[in-house]
């Protein structure tokens, strides 16, 4: 994905790619690895299905605050989603027009977890007391990119980190990584034949020395059949504390989706089939799957 006009949009859009893709290494290993075997002739080419972004269910914070951005772009709030045992909720948001990406948005069930926990994510979240979005111009792009970037909280401690971790992976991503993109996604279907699968393409995945997401099985598929998902595990990356310390810490992955065209639409020949005729929309129990890329039980394991 690489947008050049100077909508608002398409400037958060880079701006959060070229930060994602600096600190992500598989990103440019599979896009090198693409070109080099003329699956594609830049990063343009990719069809980018849809990131994603993690929120903290505290006041201010959460999808209610988030979400103002990319409404104000355009964006359409869809379905909800919750997750039990990681106490987590989302939804997800359809873009303005074909070719932008879908956004997935999560958020933490803060009121859930234990009161150690709660007590340590309010040390960090209790100044925040409007919503920080409403203090930027929706309508400059690389205000709201810097926004994107900037800590809205301190730094967290070494042993407050760990502490959330013990608990939850994802408080403790979030605590650190905070509005940090957190993937962006390949559309296999959009590729040339021999790579649009994702038995083929995570053949080519393996055979460059990317590691995959297994939890719940490589490829994550939707009741209908016709939503499929595989996604990298998140590199460890050295990261320093408030209290000085270091530590290894999971940043972020790269995620792989199939798109199957709907029964409906069967009829149509290649050549007719437009994104509108494939499955659209989220799956409860591949998303479930697909949190742990940032896990250190995924990022550890073999
Ligand atoms: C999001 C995980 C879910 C999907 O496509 O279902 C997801 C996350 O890790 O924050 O990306
Ligand atoms: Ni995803």
């Amino acid at each position: 994905m690489h947008f050049d006009e100077n909508k608002p949009l398409d400037v958060v859009l880079n701006d959060l790619f070229d930060h994602y893709r600096e600190n992500v290494s598989d990103v440019n290993k599979i896009t090198q690895a693409l070109l080099e075997k003329g699956v594609v002739s830049s990063q343009d080419d990719i069809v980018n299905d849809h990131i994603a972004f993690r929120t903290l269910g505290v006041p201010h914070l959460g999808i209610k605050s988030f979400e103002k951005i990319f409404l104000a772009f355009g964006y359409q709030k869809r379905d909800y989603f919750y997750f039990e045992g990681k106490k987590l909720d989302a939804y997800w948001f359809a873009p303005p027009q074909e070719g932008y990406p879908r956004i997935f948005v999560s958020e933490l069930r803060v009121q859930d977890l234990s009161p150690e926990v709660q007590k340590v994510i309010q040390k960090y979240t209790s100044p925040i007391v409007e919503d920080p979005v409403d203090s930027i111009n929706l309508e400059n792009g690389q205000e709201v990119a810097d926004f994107l970037q900037k800590p809205l909280w301190d730094l967290p401690t070494s042993e407050d980190y760990k502490l959330l971790l013990a608990e939850s992976e994802y408080a403790a991503w979030v605590i650190y990584n905070r509005y940090y993109l957190n993937h962006y996604t390949i559309s296999i279907h959009e590729l040339k034949d021999g790579y649009n699968t994702l038995e083929e393409f995570n053949a080519f995945l393996t055979s460059i020395g990317v590691k995959l997401n297994n939890s719940g099985g490589v490829i994550k598929t939707s009741d209908d059949g016709l939503l499929r998902q595989s996604s990298t595990v998140s590199a460890l990356y050295k990261a320093t504390f408030s209290d000085a310390k270091t530590l290894e810490i999971a940043g972020s992955y790269v995620e792989f989706a199939e798109r199957s065209v709907l029964p409906e639409f069967k009829g149509l020949s290649k050549g007719e089939i437009r994104p509108v005729h494939r499955r659209d929309g989220f799956e409860t129990n591949n998303a479930d799957k697909i949190f742990e890329s940032t896990y250190t039980t995924q990022i550890k394991g073999s």
